[in-house]
């Protein structure tokens, strides 16, 4: 068992296969709706490598000009986000028990090459809800550290299906993704396999 820092909850396998295919084909919808977008650094405009969408009341975006940010609308079609899928909600409340419901969830969308380099979430006004994370498709190798950049980190591997509840002592816990693994048998649609290899889900509140 890997050795997480207090308020890292990992649940692996906690979406079974029929339950990833099911909650695979919404987030398919959710793209085909709010289309896959790049964001860019603040400073330096450089692209990142996840390309993503959102569904919710807001959706998290970063360009040059304006620098992350949760938007109301999609900055390309600037239509409304599509809701959250029922099966995510019910994951939300089981799982982080929070009172209130998640008002943005960030559909990450990683191919063979993508990765994140490691940050700490701060975007968001409220650093005491908890923020829940899902894992659909390819493996990947994620980093944990502590609330300072410089403090030991840990890795270990998220897999499709594992659910990660971060909350207390952990909610400003640096983090990444260093690497999407060759992964066999994948339970993702083609529609979704299309777009990336590994696809994460991660649930907030923002205001
Ligand atoms: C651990 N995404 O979008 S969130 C992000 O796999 C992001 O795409 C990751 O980091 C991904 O910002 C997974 C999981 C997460 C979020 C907050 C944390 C892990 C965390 C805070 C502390 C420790
Ligand atoms: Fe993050």
């Amino acid at each position: 068992m890997t050795d997480l820092p207090a308020g890292v909850q990992l649940h692996r396998g906690f979406f079974d296969a029929k339950d990833q295919l099911a909650l695979a084909r919404e987030i398919a919808a959710v793209i085909a709706a709010a289309p896959l977008y790049t964001s860019t650094m603040p400073k330096t405009g450089a692209p990142m490598s996840v390309r993503m969408t959102n569904c919710g009341e807001f959706g998290w975006y970063s360009d040059k000009s304006g620098g992350y940010r949760y938007e109301p609308r999609h900055p390309l079609t600037d239509e409304p986000w599509p809701p959250i899928p029922p099966a995510l909600l019910a994951a939300w409340t089981r799982l982080t028990k929070y009172a209130l419901p998640p008002q943005a969830c960030l559909v990450n969308v990683y191919d063979s090459e993508a990765r994140m380099g490691l940050h700490q979430d701060r975007d968001e006004k409220d650093f005491d809800a908890p923020i829940l994370s899902v894992s659909l498709g390819a493996d990947c190798r994620f980093r944990v550290g502590g609330r300072k950049r410089s403090d030991k980190t840990t890795a270990f591997v998220l897999s499709s299906g594992d659910a990660l509840v971060l909350g207390g002592e952990a909610r400003l816990c640096f983090h990444g993704v260093d690497k999407i693994l060759p992964t066999l048998a994948q339970p993702l649609p083609p529609e979704l396999l299309a777009q990336g290899a590994r696809i994460n889900l991660t649930l907030r509140r923002v205001t």
